[in-house]
C-alpha cells in the first residue's frame, strides 16, 4: 500500500494520543509498540474487509486449516513488510527519535504451539495469503502458551507463559460470531412430527465459543486472510438453562493451557474437550456461513475444504456428520458424501506413542452424540470392508478397537486425501504405519513435502543476504522463489563469495553479542557455528551431538594441540515437562557446557551454548548465523523437519542422516554439498527386524565410545546427579533404542570432514551459496500450491477494490 513518511508520522502521533491522551514522547516502549501495532492493524483493516467481501461476492472455494497449534511469531515486522510499509514505518519512527527494532522486540511471541507442526501451520497461513488463496486458520486461543523455559542449575524449569497479560493488538474479538458447544448430558433420538429422527439433549454443559480473529497478511497483494482462534467462555444464563458457578468452573479451563507434549499422547479428558471445542466451533461457523448465503448443502465440497492437521482435529468428521444430519436433515449417505469430499488429513509423525487413541468410555460420556455417530461410521466401515478384505485387514483398520477410538483411523476413513510431509515419511506411511489403509484406499495417499516461508525466514531474518540476492539476481526471487537457482551461476565468482562470507560473519557477530548478553559466554565469531534447534526428543538425538562434543573435549584434554577448527555448538530445545529422559539430556549438556567453556585447555576450540526458551523469535536470530545445520535423527523417525529447510535457505551446510526431508535436500543440493552419515531408513528397518543390535558390544569394543560413555558417569562432567548415569544406562543396558552408538563413528567422521572443509573458506562459502540457491523447492508457496491443486482444489483469487 502507498503511504508517505509524513502521513505515517501524523497517523502515529494521532494514534498514540488517542490511546493514551499524552504525547508519544512520554510513552513507555510497550505503549509505543501498542500504538504502532494498532496503527498497522488499521492499515490492514481495509484489505482485510475487501478480501472477505471478494471471497463472498465471487463465492470462491475456501480452505479451513484446522490445527490445535499455530506459532505465528511476532507479527509487527512481518505485517508491515508484507504490506510494503516497513521502510516507511522505520523512517518515520527514526524521525520521531524512536527505534523500530526496539519497539518490535516489545511484542510478545505467541507460543501457541509445540514445535514443527504449529510453525508449519503458520508458514502455510503466510503462503495462502501471499498466493491470494482463500485460506483460513481455525484453532484455539490458549490463555497460556507453551511454558517459558528457564534453566536453574542446568535443569529445565517451566514457567507459565501468560502472553495475554499484555494487550494483543492483532486480535479482534468477534462477538456476533459466537457459538455454543455442548458437552455431556443425555442424548436420545426421537421421531418428530415430520417423521425425522431428532437428537434430543438434556443436562448438557453448554460452553460459549468466542472467536478472536487475527489478520494473515499476504505479501504485497492486498490480500488478508483470517486466523480464527476460539476461546471458551461461560454463556449468559437463560431462563431454563442456567448453571451455578460450581458447574461453570470447568468451562474456563478448556482453553486455558496448551498441552506441552510434542509427539506424546496422553488420554486426558481436558485435551479431548479442547479438541471437540475447537472442532465444533469451527464447523458450526462454516455451516452458518453457508446457511447465510443459501448455498445448497450438496455443494459444500465445492465451496469448502477442511484440513485436519494431524489427528488432533479429527473429530471434524463426526461433527460435520452431526450437523448435516441433525441440523440440516440430510440422510446419512448424503452427509457422508459431503463430509468425505470436504475433509483431508495430514499425518506428522510415525511415533507410536504419538498416535491418539481415546478411551471409548471417555468419549461416550463427554460427547454422547458424537460417539453414536462414530459407532455408526465404524459399523458401516466394517460392513463394507469385511466382505472385500476379510477379517485381518478389517479389524486392523477399524475405528473402534479394544475399547478405544483410533483417531488416525477415523481421519483416514473420513478423508479423501491422506498425506505425509516428506517423501520418505509418506513411503513409511504406505508401507508400514498405514499399510492396511494403503491397500484399501491407495488413491487417497499422496506426499506433500513441507516448506517454509522465505519471507519470514530469509527476507526478514537475514536482510544482508536478501540485499545480496537482490543485487546479484534481481528481486524476482522474492515473488518467485525458483529464481533463486540463478544464484548458482555465481558459485565461482570470488567477489560474490567474499560478500556472502562477510554477511555470514556479520550475522555471527550479532549472534555472538547476543550470546554474551544472555549467556555471558564469549564466543569467537570466526568459529564454526554449529546449530541444533528443535524439540528435545530421544529420536532427534541431541545426545549424539552431546557425545560427540564430549569426545572432542576428551581428545583435546589428551592432546591439547589436536587440530580442530574452532567450533561453537549451539542448542535450543524445550523438553516436555513430563519427559524425564529429555530433561536429563538438557542437564548433561548444560553441565558439559560449564566444563568445556571454563577449561583453559580448550580455549576457542570448543564452546557450548544452550539457549533458554527456544522459539520462533530466537530462531530468527540463530538461523542466519548458522554454519552447520544438525539434522541427526535416527533415519525413518523424523517425519520431515523444517529447521533443516530454514537453515539451508540461510546458507548453513547440512549435517544429516538420510531422514525426512534431508533426503530431498541432498537430492536438490547434490551429495557433494551436504554431509551425510549414519544408517539409512532401510538399514534401520533391517537392523530392527534382525534383532541383532548389541549396543554393549560397541561400548566394550570401540575405544572412543567407551571413553565418552565412561565420562558420563565418572565425575568428569561436574554437577550431575544421576543424569549421566541415566544416559549411560539407556545406551548400554537398554540397548540404545535410537542407535546412537551405531551411528557414532560415522557422525564423528562427518564432523571431521566439516573441519577440513571449513579450513578452505572459499570452498565452504561456495557450498553455502549452492545451498541457498537450491533451497527454492522448500518454499511453502510451492507446498501450498500442491495442496491447493491436488487436495483442496482452490485457486488464487484477485481481490477487488472499492471505488
Ligand atoms: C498428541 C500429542 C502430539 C502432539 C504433537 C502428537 C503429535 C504432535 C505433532 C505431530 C508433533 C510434530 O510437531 N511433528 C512434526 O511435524 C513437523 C511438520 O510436519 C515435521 O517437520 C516434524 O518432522 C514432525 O516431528
Amino acid at each position: 500500500m502507498e503511504l508517505t513518511t509524513k502521513d505515517f508520522i501524523k497517523d502515529y502521533k494521532n494514534q498514540f494520543q488517542s490511546m493514551y491522551a499524552y504525547s508519544y514522547e512520554e510513552g513507555s516502549t510497550e505503549q509505543l509498540y501498542n500504538a504502532l501495532g494498532l496503527l498497522v492493524k488499521n492499515y490492514i483493516s481495509t484489505p482485510w474487509k475487501e478480501t472477505r467481501e471478494t471471497y463472498i461476492k465471487n463465492s470462491v472455494k475456501q480452505v479451513f486449516y484446522f490445527s490445535m497449534e499455530f506459532l505465528p511469531g511476532r507479527q509487527l515486522k512481518s505485517n508491515a513488510y508484507n504490506l510494503g510499509l516497513l521502510d516507511t514505518v522505520k523512517e518515520g519512527l527514526t524521525e520521531l527519535g524512536l527505534s523500530f527494532d526496539e519497539l518490535s522486540e516489545a511484542e510478545v511471541d505467541p507460543a501457541l504451539g509445540n514445535g514443527g507442526l504449529g510453525r508449519l501451520a503458520s508458514c502455510f497461513m503466510d503462503s495462502l495469503a501471499s498466493l491470494s488463496m482463500a485460506g483460513n486458520g481455525n484453532g484455539i486461543r490458549y490463555q497460556y502458551g507453551l511454558f517459558r523455559q528457564k534453566f536453574v542449575d542446568g535443569y529445565q524449569v517451566e514457567l507459565p507463559e501468560n502472553w495475554l497479560r499484555y494487550r494483543n493488538v492483532w486480535e479482534t474479538s468477534n462477538d456476533k460470531s459466537t457459538c455454543m458447544v455442548r458437552f455431556g448430558g443425555n442424548v436420545w433420538l426421537e421421531r418428530n412430527k415430520q417423521g425425522y429422527l431428532e437428537a434430543k439433549y438434556e443436562n448438557t454443559l453448554n460452553v460459549l465459543a468466542v472467536p478472536y480473529d487475527t489478520p494473515m497478511v499476504g505479501y504485497r497483494n492486498d490480500k488478508v486472510n483470517n486466523l480464527r482462534l476460539w476461546s471458551a467462555e461461560i454463556p449468559v444464563e437463560e431462563e431454563n438453562n442456567y448453571h451455578t458457578i460450581e458447574e461453570t468452573e470447568p468451562i474456563k479451563e478448556i482453553t486455558q493451557v496448551l498441552y506441552p507434549d510434542d509427539s506424546n499422547y496422553e488420554g486426558r479428558l481436558l485435551r479431548l474437550k479442547q479438541e471437540y471445542f475447537m472442532v465444533s466451533a469451527g464447523v458450526q461457523s462454516i455451516i452458518r456461513h453457508f446457511r447465510k448465503y443459501n448455498v445448497p448443502r450438496k455443494n459444500i465440497p465445492d465451496k469448502v475444504a477442511i484440513h485436519i492437521n494431524d489427528t488432533h482435529p479429527a473429530l471434524v468428521v463426526p461433527e460435520l456428520m452431526r450437523i448435516l444430519i441433525d441440523e440440516e436433515r440430510l440422510s446419512w449417505e448424503q452427509a457422508w458424501e459431503i463430509t468425505f469430499k470436504t475433509c483431508s488429513y495430514t499425518n506428522h509423525t510415525i511415533l507410536r506413542e504419538a498416535l491418539e487413541k481415546w478411551p471409548i468410555d471417555m468419549m461416550k460420556e463427554l460427547l454422547p452424540r458424537i460417539y453414536m455417530i462414530i459407532e455408526e461410521i465404524n459399523r458401516r466401515f466394517v460392513e463394507n470392508t469385511l466382505p472385500l478384505y476379510g477379517e485381518r485387514i478389517t479389524w486392523q483398520t477399524a475405528i473402534l478397537q479394544n475399547g478405544v477410538v483410533n483417531m488416525a483411523h477415523m481421519a483416514v476413513i473420513g478423508s479423501h486425501s491422506v498425506n505425509g510431509v516428506a517423501q520418505l515419511h509418506t513411503d513409511i506411511l504406505m508401507n508400514d504405519v498405514l499399510k492396511d489403509f494403503f491397500e484399501l484406499y491407495p488413491e487417497r495417499f499422496n506426499n506433500k513435502t513441507n516448506g517454509i516461508t522465505q519471507r519470514r525466514w530469509v527476507h526478514l531474518a537475514n536482510p544482508g543476504l536478501t540485499q545480496l540476492l537482490d543485487d546479484k539476481i534481481g528481486e524476482d526471487w522474492k515473488k518467485n522463489p525458483s529464481e533463486l537457482k540463478v544464484f548458482k551461476g555465481q558459485e565461482k565468482d570470488k567477489q560474490t563469495l567474499k560478500q556472502l562470507a562477510a554477511i555470514k560473519l556479520e550475522n555471527k557477530k550479532r549472534l555472538a553479542d547476543h550470546i554474551e548478553k544472555v549467556k555471558g559466554i564469549k564466543v569467537n565469531p570466526n568459529a564454526i557455528f554449529d546449530v541444533q534447534i528443535k524439540r528435545l526428543h530421544a529420536y532427534k538425538r541431541q545426545h549424539l551431538n552431546l557425545l560427540h562434543i564430549l569426545h572432542r573435549y576428551l581428545e583435546i584434554k589428551q592432546n591439547p594441540s589436536v587440530d580442530y577448527a574452532p567450533r561453537v555448538f549451539i542448542f535450543g530445545a524445550k523438553a516436555a515437562p513430563s519427559y524425564l529422559y529429555a530433561k536429563q539430556i538438557i542437564k548433561v549438556i548444560n553441565s558439559l557446557a560449564e566444563l568445556v567453556n571454563n577449561d583453559p585447555d580448550v580455549g576457542d576450540k570448543l564452546k557450548v551454548v544452550f539457549f533458554e526458551n527456544y522459539g520462533v523469535s530466537l530462531a530468527e536470530k540463530i538461523i542466519p548465523a548458522a554454519d552447520v545445520s544438525e539434522q541427526i535423527s535416527l533415519a525413518s523417525m523424523e517425519a520431515s523437519g523444517t529447521s533443516n529447510m530454514k537453515l539451508m535457505a540461510n546458507g548453513a551446510l547440512t549435517l544429516a542422516t538420510l531422514d525426512g526431508a534431508n533426503i530431498e535436500i541432498r537430492d536438490f543440493v547434490g551429495g557433494d554439498n551436504i554431509f551425510v552419515f549414519g544408517l539409512t531408513s532401510p538399514e534401520v528397518y533391517e537392523l530392527k527386524a534382525a534383532q541383532t543390535y548389541n549396543a554393549r558390544d560397541l561400548y566394550e569394543n570401540n575405544s572412543n565410545i567407551h571413553r565418552a560413555l565412561n565420562a558420563l558417569k565418572d565425575g568428569t562432567i561436574p554437577n550431575l546427579q544421576d543424569e549421566g548415569h541415566a544416559i549411560f544406562e539407556s545406551l548400554v543396558h537398554f540397548n540404545d533404542e535410537y542407535f546412537v552408538l551405531k551411528d557414532f563413528d560415522s557422525y564423528v567422521q562427518a564432523q571431521e570432514d566439516i573441519d577440513s572443509l571449513y579450513k578452505d573458506q572459499n570452498e565452504w562459502t561456495r557450498k553455502s551459496l549452492l545451498n541457498i540457491a537450491s533451497s527454492a523447492p522448500f518454499s511453502a508457496d510451492y507446498t501450498i500450491k500442491k495442496y491447493a491443486d491436488d487436495i483442496w482444489k482452490v485457486k488464487s483469487c484477485a481481490v477487488e477494490h472499492e471505488g
